[in-house]
Order: structure tokens, then C-alpha cells, then sequence
């Protein structure tokens, strides 16, 4: 039995009870996950940090992730986005494996010197795109690679969500370039632009040219009991063209009044098409080339992916337990040091394809990626 890898997670906050979640289900639901060891929580509010490191798990905590970086196995990286570079770079560089949270870094140079030291680490890196990791999602990609859908003509991918339609919802650091890089852009859009190159590799090829915009609704939040200025956008909206000629339209916004968590694919072929959406993330929506018109399969057979893992088909699974999936992924291949999808390289060319659309939203043009 091999010694339980050792877990310092740098951050304790939404995505730190998401992942510390994930690491307590594994034992139950994934017995032959390798054993971890929830060692030490890093954080910057020791008061905030003493209440976490309780109700996560852990056993201690330190305020300085220097000191413990080359002493644990693993290196959850759920900090800022612009706190992923340094902390990863010196784990990996002392062979320290590191799962860091989307999107890699707040800008693409931060992203190209991530990618790199990944590249010459021993350690195996890997990007927290839990969408991935869903069952529909896992049945979508398996049907659009094995041609299913005929030639693919479009994909139109979406992130809707409300929390700051509200001019009065609070300043928080997802509003600032400096720490987030981009708004909703790098936020959600992250997770859409990687999702579909997980769909579409096989068939569509990369983006090659993309033009964009993005948009600021609310200049200025409350930030306790004063103003702090939004310097990233709330929303982007953007087109692609793929190598094989194929259309793509995105778009994501936090100002999308009554959408909760509305991540969206859509994919049409010559032969066929599918939908899914992240508000009903049980489901697939596929139209196949004999059928009628759409079909909306529930995707809980044991056949399909982890979910003979958890519950008899149709009883239903949800967005935390896409955590477990990819924890589970991230963790086999730390412990047999092979590569994770989505590498550090995966983050890179999402990084890049972000860069494009700030590129392109500057100058009012398109952009090749
Ligand atoms: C934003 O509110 C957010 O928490 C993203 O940061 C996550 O990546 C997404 O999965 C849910 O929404």
C-alpha cells in the first residue's frame, strides 16, 4: 500500500469546498483512487484559513505557500487567477504534481511560462475544466468522433449566468484585470472555448481565425463601503472559423438576467446534430441522421462514463460530482506520473484563443489565432 499522496490546496473558498468535496467522495465512490492525505490549506486570512482548514479536512495551515510547496505530492492550485503562475511554476519545479483551476492564468505570457515548466517537470500538471467530465458531455464527443453527426458545420457555445446583473451585487476579484486578466471572457468563456476543442478535435481541427467583442455593463460595484472600478468585461461574444471550414459562435455573460448557470453546446453536421446545456446536465439532446427530430436521451446507464460509480440508472447526478470525475482522472495520473487531459498545454491554447478575442475586440477586426 503505498503511502496516501500528500494535498496542500491554495484556496478554501467556492473552489476549494468543490475539490475538498471531491477528495472525501473518493474512498466511497472511486476505492481504487489512489489515497490522499488533505495535508495543508494555504491562504492569506489565517482566521478565515483556521475555520477552512476544519471544515475541509485538513490537517494544518500556513499563510506562505513557499514553505510547502516541494513538501506535499499534489498542489491544488484554486487561488486568483493571477496567483496560478508562480505557485505552480515552483511546485513543478520542485517535481510537485499541480491541479490548477481554469482559466491557467490571468494573462498569456503567465500561460506560455506555465506551460513551459510543466513541459520540464517531473511532476504532472493538469487544468480543472470539470466540464470535461460529464457524462453527456463524454457521450457528445463519442458521437461527433465517431461521425455521427457527418461533416460538422457549426458549433455555438454559451455561458449565461445572472449573479452580476444586479449593478448592487459586490466587487469581488473576478472584476479585476489585474488579478482575473478578463470578466466572463476568461471566467466562463475559458470553459466553453475548451470544451469545444475536447468536442471537436478530432474533426474540426483548431480555431484558426476568431473576431470578438467584449463589454463592460456596470462600470463600478460596492466594495464594502465604497466603490471599486470593473476593469474587465461582463460579457464577450465572438465568431471562429475552425480548420475544417467549420462556424463557431460564442458568447458568455454574468448581466444574463434569469440564467442561472446556463453552459451551452450545440453542434450541427450533415448527418445530424446534438444540445446539451449545463442546467440540465443529465441530458443530451441528439437528432440522429434517421430520426425525426430530436431526441433527449438521459444519459445514466451504467455504460456511460462514472456513472456506474454512483447511483442505478436515472437517478440523476450533478455539478459537484463533475469534481470527483476529474479528481479521480487528475489523481491516477499523478500517482502513475502520466499526462492529464486538460494539460497545462490544453490551458495554453485556451489562454491563446482568449488573447485572441481581447485582440480582436481592440482593434475591431478579425485575428488570426
Ligand atoms: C463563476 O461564477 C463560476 O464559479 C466559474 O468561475 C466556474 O468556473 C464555473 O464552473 C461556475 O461559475
Amino acid at each position: 500500500m503505498s503511502e496516501p499522496l500528500r494535498i496542500g490546496m491554495l484556496g478554501y473558498r467556492f473552489m476549494g469546498k468543490a475539490h475538498a468535496n471531491a477528495l472525501a467522495r473518493l474512498p466511497m465512490f472511486f476505492p481504487e483512487a489512489p489515497a490522499t492525505e488533505r495535508d495543508v490549506l494555504i491562504g492569506r486570512d489565517e482566521e478565515a484559513l483556521a475555520d477552512a482548514t476544519e471544515t475541509l479536512g485538513f490537517d494544518r495551515y500556513v499563510t506562505d505557500w513557499e514553505a510547502v510547496v516541494d513538501e506535499v505530492d499534489v498542489l491544488y492550485n484554486l487561488g486568483p487567477n493571477n496567483v496560478h503562475p508562480d505557485p505552480s511554476i515552483a511546485a513543478l519545479e520542485a517535481g510537485t504534481h499541480v491541479f490548477c483551476e481554469k482559466p491557467l492564468a490571468h494573462s498569456l505570457e503567465a500561460a506560455e511560462r506555465m506551460r513551459d515548466a510543466a513541459a520540464s517537470s517531473e511532476g504532472t500538471a493538469g487544468v480543472a475544466f470539470n466540464y470535461r467530465f460529464v457524462p453527456a458531455i463524454r457521450y457528445a464527443k463519442e458521437l461527433v468522433s465517431l461521425g455521427e453527426l457527418g461533416h460538422i458545420y457549426h458549433v455555438r457555445g454559451r455561458y449565461l449566468q445572472d449573479w452580476l446583473a444586479d449593478p448592487s451585487a459586490e466587487w469581488s476579484w473576478r472584476n479585476d484585470a489585474e488579478t482575473a486578466g478578463s470578466g466572463a471572457l476568461g471566467d466562463l468563456g475559458a470553459h466553453t472555448l475548451d470544451l469545444t476543442r475536447f468536442l471537436l478535435e478530432d474533426v474540426a481541427g483548431e480555431i484558426e481565425e476568431l473576431s470578438g467583442q467584449l463589454h463592460t455593463f456596470v462600470e463600478e460595484r460596492p466594495a464594502g463601503d465604497e466603490t471599486r472600478p470593473v476593469t474587465v468585461d461582463d460579457a464577450y461574444a465572438a465568431q471562429a472559423r475552425f480548420e475544417n471550414g467549420a462556424m463557431g459562435v460564442f458568447e458568455a455573460t454574468r448581466n444574463a438576467t434569469g440564467s442561472k448557470n446556463d453552459h451551452s453546446i450545440e453542434i450541427n453536421g450533415s448527418e445530424g446534430s446534438l444540445r446539451f446545456s449545463l442546467e440540465r446536465l443529465n441530458e443530451l439532446e441528439v437528432l440522429r441522421p434517421d430520426g425525426r427530430g430530436y431526441e433527449t436521451v438521459l444519459v445514466t446507464d451504467e455504460s456511460d462514463p462514472y456513472i456506474e460509480r454512483w447511483w442505478p440508472p436515472g437517478h440523476i447526478i450533478g455539478w459537484e460530482h463533475t469534481f470527483v470525475h476529474e479528481n479521480y482522472e487528475f489523481l491516477t495520473a499523478a500517482a502513475d506520473t502520466s499526462t492529464f487531459e486538460p494539460s497545462f498545454a490544453d490551458g495554453y491554447r485556451v489562454q491563446v484563443l482568449l488573447d485572441a478575442v481581447e485582440r480582436s475586440a481592440e482593434r475591431g477586426e478579425w485575428v488570426t489565432v
